[in-house]
């Protein structure tokens, strides 16, 4: 008896399950690294509050876009950012915030693990700035005075040259909208309160120049061949 009610009760979980559309959900990409392993420049707690809870948040509402706008679970986050302009701002919002720190933690890692330009990409970065040091103080620059919240971001544009460029709120450069740089992001950096306050209070320079230390040569060495 119990062996035919858990075989009927089964039946109707299926039928629903059935019944219901079949989502393609956004998922949350796990930290490459410990929280702690970003220390000093960037302290543990600030990564786990900025990974759990803003982050996964982004991930949760792009999600619950997925229903009034059943295309979007048809995309692959890529591909969503070069079509953001025929969806609603919280797809806009939230697809942007999805992809940007799905990038932000690939372009970082700990202290001393993040390789080097390799030197393909040393070469454009020399052609399009004059040398690695000008392009970081460009860079920095962008992101420091970013008005708000935003990102600064290192891309190679339709021509293949380099530019710096700078967006706001969760916007980024593969974007289709008139107000955009657009090209390949190779490097970007969240400048956001949320992803110093807690350590650098209104200090965003300081921020910005411990972040250096960070960055994942090896990742934008990928990234750059991925876009030549
Ligand atoms: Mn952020």
């Amino acid at each position: 008896m119990l062996r035919v009610l858990c075989s009927a009760a089964a039946a109707v979980v299926l039928l629903l399950a059935g019944a219901l559309p079949v989502w393609a959900e956004f998922v949350l990409p796990p930290l490459p690294y410990a929280p702690d392993a970003l220390e000093p420049a960037i302290d543990a707690t600030t990564m786990t509050i900025h990974h759990d809870r803003h982050h996964a948040a982004y991930v949760a509402n792009l999600n619950g876009q997925i229903k009034a706008n059943p295309s979007l679970a048809k995309l692959s986050l890529d591909a969503l950012q070069g079509q953001i302009s025929r969806f609603p701002v919280a797809v806009r919002n939230n697809g942007g915030g999805h992809w940007n720190h799905s990038q932000f933690w690939a372009v970082m890692a700990p202290p001393g693990q993040g390789g080097e330009p390799a030197p393909e990409l040393l070469q454009a970065i020399n052609a399009s700035f004059g040398s690695l040091e000008a392009m970081q103080t460009q860079f920095s620059q962008a992101a420091a005075a970013r008005f708000g919240s935003g990102w600064a971001w290192l891309i190679r544009t339709a021509d293949g040259s380099m530019a710096i460029t700078s967006t706001a709120n969760q916007d980024n450069p593969l974007m289709d909208l008139p107000e955009i740089e657009r090209g390949t992001p190779l490097l970007g950096l969240d400048v956001w309160e949320h992803a110093y306050y807690l350590n650098y209070q209104n200090r965003r320079p300081d921020y910005i120049s411990a972040w250096w230390d960070l960055v994942n040569w090896n990742e934008v060495n990928t990234r750059f061949s991925a876009a030549a």
